[in-house]
């Protein structure tokens, strides 16, 4: 059985798929969609990422193609309604990058609200010129209100190393977390609230056709203009021109950013600003979660194809 790799790992999983004839695009960029397609016409699995657009024409010119392992926990680069209907299993990472991903919106929170990136750059073009009261002042943690969009795993642990800077911890989400409430001290908000209530405001959402453009002028307009917004979930849930025009206005304080609308394209107005931390999309980038990742890939393939048992992680399960 063939399984296609599209895109250089940073893990070795050919171990792991000893069994199989493994296809493997070595090179750290993703393929062009005519040669994936050539590639997967004889697949049985694909391992693939969010970069490459599965849709249905390409699910289609793989008649055999059985499993979709994500290396992600996100998923809208898939038409899984598609794979689903051909009886295709798709898994996903789940719980593999989740404190690597909330680790990284904190790093996002400090650095936009002390204001880290732009320090950075002063001390490295000579115009530090020494400790000054009004040098870069910037907005504490210490039991300010955090407000989680999105409260899943992501978001969960965040709060909770929120927490720890004795902030207070709201959240909105499309169903009450009591989990969250009863381990966090969580407390629902609706989406008003959240956004009036707010003093960090974090993305850690999926895109999906609710939270498309969910943060637009309007939203930022009803912020505190002393709020932060941290973006760790998917680039499309803010409308970015928006954002940028917010910013410049000074609508609200900050906003750090690891996900964008037109991902790997950056709008131009919001590169050109200072009170915004931006990231190359790097929220599971660490060694322990990209390993862990491919090892659930590899398993997620190997247990569809060679014992035929979908995993209980797929997201073909859920309805
Ligand atoms: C990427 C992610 O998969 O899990 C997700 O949803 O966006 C990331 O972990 C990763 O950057 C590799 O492409």
């Amino acid at each position: 059985m063939k399984v296609v790799v599209t895109r250089k790992l940073p893990y070795d999983i050919s171990g792991e798929l000893k069994d199989f004839r493994v296809d493997y695009n070595s090179l750290d960029e993703p393929l062009p969609t005519i040669r994936l397609r050539q590639m997967l016409t004889d697949a049985d699995g694909l391992i693939c990422t969010l970069t490459d657009t599965i849709d249905r024409t390409m699910m289609e010119s793989s008649p055999k193609l059985k499993v979709i392992a994500n290396f992600g926990v996100g998923y809208n680069n898939i038409d899984v309604d598609y794979a689903r209907q051909r009886g295709i299993t798709v898994c996903t990472t789940p719980h593999t990058m989740t404190q690597s991903t909330a680790e990284l919106g904190i790093a996002l929170m400090l650095a936009s609200a002390r204001r880290l990136a732009e320090g950075d750059r002063m001390v490295r073009s000579g115009k530090f010129t020494g400790a000054s009261p009004s040098l870069l002042l910037g907005a504490g943690l210490h039991k300010k209100t955090l407000g989680v969009f999105g409260m899943g795993n992501i978001g969960q642990a965040a709060a909770k190393i929120a927490s720890g800077f004795s902030m207070d911890i709201i959240y909105h989400n499309r169903n009450r977390n009591f989990q969250a409430e009863l381990l966090l001290g969580a407390t629902y908000a609706t989406f008003d609230e959240l956004l009036e209530w707010s003093d960090f405001l974090m993305i850690a959402a999926p895109l999906t056709p609710e939270t498309r453009h969910r943060f637009s002028l309007n939203e930022f307009k009803r912020m505190k203009k002393t709020a932060v917004l941290i973006n760790i979930g998917r680039g499309p849930i803010i409308r970015e021109a928006d954002l940028a025009a917010a910013l410049k206005e000074r609508m609200i304080f900050s906003a750090g950013l690891d996900v964008y609308e037109f991902e790997p394209e950056v709008n131009e107005t919001l590169r050109s600003l200072d009170n915004v931390t931006l990231l190359p999309h790097i929220g599971s980038a660490t060694q322990d979660a990209r390993s862990a990742m491919a090892k659930m890939c590899a398993s997620g393939v190997i247990s569809v194809l060679k014992d035929g048992i979908i995993p209980d992680w797929a997201i073909t399960r859920i309805a």
